[in-house]
C-alpha cells in the first residue's frame, strides 16, 4: 500500500485472513495507521518508511491517519477458506 500526497493508495483493499498489509509512505510528512475500532495503530512513518499491520480476523476494517484524521482508508478482510 502506498501513502502519498495525504491519501492511502488503494483507497479500499481486500486481503485474506492471516494476511499482512503493509504501507510505505512517500510523502515528507509523517503518516500512522489508525484502526478505526481503536484496536490497533502502527508506528509513525517517515518518508520511505513503512509499517505493516496483520488482520486476523475476516470483517470491514476502517482505518485513518492518526495524525491526519482525514485521510481514511478501509480493507475488507475475508475468511479464510
Ligand atoms: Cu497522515
Amino acid at each position: 500500500m502506498a501513502i502519498s500526497g495525504f491519501a492511502f493508495g488503494p483507497g479500499a483493499l481486500k486481503v485474506t485472513a492471516g494476511q499482512n498489509v503493509t504501507w510505505t509512505n512517500a510523502d515528507d510528512t509523517p503518516h500512522q495507521i489508525t484502526l478505526a475500532d481503536g484496536g490497533k495503530r502502527s508506528g509513525v512513518m517517515l518518508k520511505g518508511q513503512s509499517a505493516m499491520l496483520q488482520f486476523d480476523e475476516a470483517g470491514n476494517i476502517a482505518y485513518f491517519c492518526g495524525l491526519h484524521p482525514g485521510m481514511k482508508g478501509s480493507i475488507e478482510v475475508t475468511a479464510r477458506n
